[in-house]
C-alpha cells in the first residue's frame, strides 16, 4: 500500500496558478489514474524555493528559477500510481515546452521553459526526499 515507487511528487508553479491552469492540471492527472495522496496550496519563500532547487545551485538559471518559483503560491501534491514516476514524467512533458508532445501538461499549460507550468520528480528517491520536503506524515492518506 505504501510502496514508494508507486508513488511521486509535483508542483504546479506559479505561472500556471497564475494563468487559471490549476484546475485544468489536477482534472488531467486525477483522469490520468493518479490518486491523490497529499495536496496543499503554498507559498515558498526564497530560502525554500533555494533548498528544494539546491541540486541547481551552480547553474545560470538558479536565481531566476527561485525567483520565478517564490513568485506567487504553488500547489503541493503526493500522487499514488503504478510507475508513479515515469508515467507523471510522460503526462508533463519535456522540460522545454517547445520540445513537448502534443497533449502533455506543459505543452498545453507551460509559458516557457524556465516557467513550465509543472514538477514532476526524476526517481523514486527524489520523490521521497520532495514529499517530505512538504508533507508531514499526518497530512498524508
Ligand atoms: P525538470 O523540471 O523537467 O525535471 P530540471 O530538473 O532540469 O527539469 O529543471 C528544473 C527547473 O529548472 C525546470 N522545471 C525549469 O523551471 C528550470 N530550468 C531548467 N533548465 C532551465 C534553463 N535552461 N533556463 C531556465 N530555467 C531552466
Amino acid at each position: 500500500m505504501c510502496n514508494m515507487s508507486n508513488r511521486t511528487f509535483t508542483m504546479i508553479k506559479p505561472d500556471a496558478m497564475k494563468n487559471g491552469h490549476a484546475g485544468a492540471i489536477i482534472d488531467k492527472i486525477i483522469k490520468k489514474g493518479f490518486k491523490v495522496v497529499a495536496l496543499k496550496q503554498i507559498r515558498l519563500d526564497a530560502e525554500k524555493a533555494g533548498e528544494f532547487y539546491a541540486i541547481h545551485r551552480e547553474r545560470p538559471f538558479f536565481g531566476e528559477l527561485v525567483s520565478f518559483m517564490s513568485s506567487g503560491p504553488v500547489i503541493a501534491a503526493i500522487l499514488e500510481k503504478e510507475n508513479a514516476v515515469n508515467d507523471f514524467r510522460a503526462l508533463i512533458g519535456a522540460t522545454d515546452p517547445a520540445k513537448a508532445d502534443e497533449g502533455t501538461i506543459r505543452k498545453l499549460f507551460a509559458t516557457s521553459l524556465g516557467e513550465n507550468a509543472i514538477h514532476g520528480s526524476d526517481s523514486d528517491e527524489n520523490a521521497r526526499i520532495e514529499g517530505d520536503f512538504f508533507f508531514s506524515v499526518l497530512e498524508r492518506i
